[in-house]
């Protein structure tokens, strides 16, 4: 493997990974209204977390495939994350006027065009997979594992959940669940598509499966630690709102151990999957 690091792989990876982005967006959209926005937010500075998952489980178990082969696949992901946060931020959903310290998509261009913006980066998704040159069983494993996971069994019913009982108190583990849906199964499509990419054992898959579910769980309950200390806004179904914030730690203390507790079973050099989980440093002491 190239990368032991997560630090290394980003500095290395992010700037090609955005042009690669970039360019491809330009050259499958042919509206240029649509054009701009699908890049305003493509642009505005996300951490490529999950294309980075997707590399790092991919480059664990396989090191025969230049970066590029695999941008279509990592980019795709990214295409649905910014989608998501597109509509997330929309007035009829959680209605935020920043992303990114930035205004957001719909500020900007209008609601109704931030609605198409976030329909046709979902689709780009999916012509992106279809495109791809690998076998296509693999190919069609991608497809499949990116539709459950952020249809309505994973993305889509956690944020249904979540608005469904806005106004009612949820138990911890309709948290935790709605948490895992509406985060986690993103988080998991990318290590999965990595593992589906690099051939990966069934064994070893399961494992790398509990690894991303606890690192997207624990993610999820970061971000709203972090929000419940920066922001007035009392939302009331998070798990920091519900247990506190020291009880939300040793949730994510658990999460982290488990998730490293997963890499031990697998063989291969584990550590650049490993140094993901120093995204929770704070959280650690
Ligand atoms: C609208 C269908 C639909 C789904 C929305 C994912 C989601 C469901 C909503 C986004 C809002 C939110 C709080 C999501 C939780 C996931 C999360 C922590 C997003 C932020 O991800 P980062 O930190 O963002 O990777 P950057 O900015 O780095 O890309």
């Amino acid at each position: 493997m190239i990368y032991k690091d997560y630090n290394d792989l980003s500095k290395d990876v992010i700037p090609s990974l955005n042009e690669y982005i970039d360019v491809h967006i330009e050259k499958y959209s042919l509206q240029p209204c649509l054009t701009k926005a699908m890049k305003y937010s493509i642009d505005s500075g996300g951490k490529r977390i999950r294309p980075l998952l997707l590399l790092s489980t991919f480059y664990t178990f396989s090191d025969d495939l230049p970066l590029e082969h695999l941008f279509a696949a990592a980019g795709a992901l990214e295409l649905v994350h910014t989608y998501s946060l597109i509509h997330d931020d929309l007035p009829a959903m959680d209605n935020s006027s920043v992303r990114r310290g930035k205004p957001s998509n719909h500020k900007v261009f209008g609601e109704a065009e931030a609605i198409l913006v976030g329909d046709a980066l979902l689709s780009l998704s999916f012509e992106w997979l279809s495109n791809m040159s690998f076998p296509t069983p693999t190919v069609t494993r991608l497809i499949n594992i990116l539709s459950h996971e952020i249809g309505p069994s994973g993305m889509v019913a956690g944020q249904m959940k979540e608005i469904v009982h806005k106004n009612e108190q949820l138990c911890i583990d309709d948290i935790l669940d709605l948490d895992i849906k509406k985060t986690s199964s993103l988080i998991l499509a990318s290590v999965q598509m990595g593992a589906a990419l690099a051939d990966v054992p069934f064994r070893q898959q399961s494992i790398l499966e509990k690894f991303a579910n606890d690192f997207g769980l624990a993610f999820q309950i970061k971000d709203d630690i972090d929000d419940f200390c920066n922001d007035s806004k009392n939302i009331k179904n998070t798990i920091p709102s519900l247990i506190g914030i020291d009880n939300s730690k040793k949730k994510i203390r658990s999460l982290v151990l488990d998730a490293k507790k997963q890499l031990d079973n697998i063989s291969e050099d584990t550590s650049l999957l490993e140094s993901f989980l120093n995204y929770f440093k704070d959280e650690m002491v």
